[in-house]
């Protein structure tokens, strides 16, 4: 008699355990979706949702010259027949020109770089597009490359002319 009661006692302590917990997770769960949504909303504000269209095909880019200074959101598109890609770096105010940049090895890069490398980082295939964000509110410009292998003359798309760059407005 006495196990049974001990049993029924851990049972329901269990069970109670069970249920609080999960009650206490529902709501604190709850409070942070609300909380990442108003900070949401405060970006948004403060300029974000800007959206850009940039487009790939043998051997370039298409796209706006300007952007302004936020967490831009960029839709690369490959109109191409190649595998393209769209490697992003912003940049320094004065850095330059990214045709100059794209002869200099990484570590030299660092010194003009005003936020880490983004992009679609791999090969975006024919016909499909990737969105990204890249953070232009410290930088003067960004710089975009290709660094796809061109199966006939062996070399990167970079080398053959696809590169490119947009101003930031301040
Ligand atoms: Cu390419």
């Amino acid at each position: 008699m006495r196990k049974l009661l001990c049993l029924l006692a851990a049972v329901s302590l269990i069970f109670g355990v069970a249920c609080g917990g999960g009650e206490e997770e529902v709501e604190p769960a709850a409070n942070e979706e609300a909380a990442e949504e108003d900070t949401g909303d405060e970006h948004s504000g403060a300029g974000a949702g800007t959206e850009l269209e940039f487009v790939g095909t043998e051997f370039a880019f298409a796209g706006p010259a300007s952007a302004p200074a936020a967490e831009l959101t960029i839709t690369f598109t490959n109109n191409g027949e190649q595998p393209h890609e769209m490697a992003t770096l912003p940049l320094k105010e004065g850095a330059p020109k990214v045709e100059e940049l794209a002869k200099l090895p990484e570590k030299e890069l660092q010194k003009y770089a005003a936020g880490p490398f983004g992009g679609t980082e791999g090969p975006v295939k024919p016909g499909e597009s990737k969105t990204f964000e890249v953070d232009t509110t410290q930088a003067g410009s960004v710089a975009f490359v290709c660094f796809v292998r061109d199966p006939k003359t062996k070399k990167p798309h970079v080398e053959l002319g696809m590169l490119g760059s947009f101003v930031v407005e301040s």
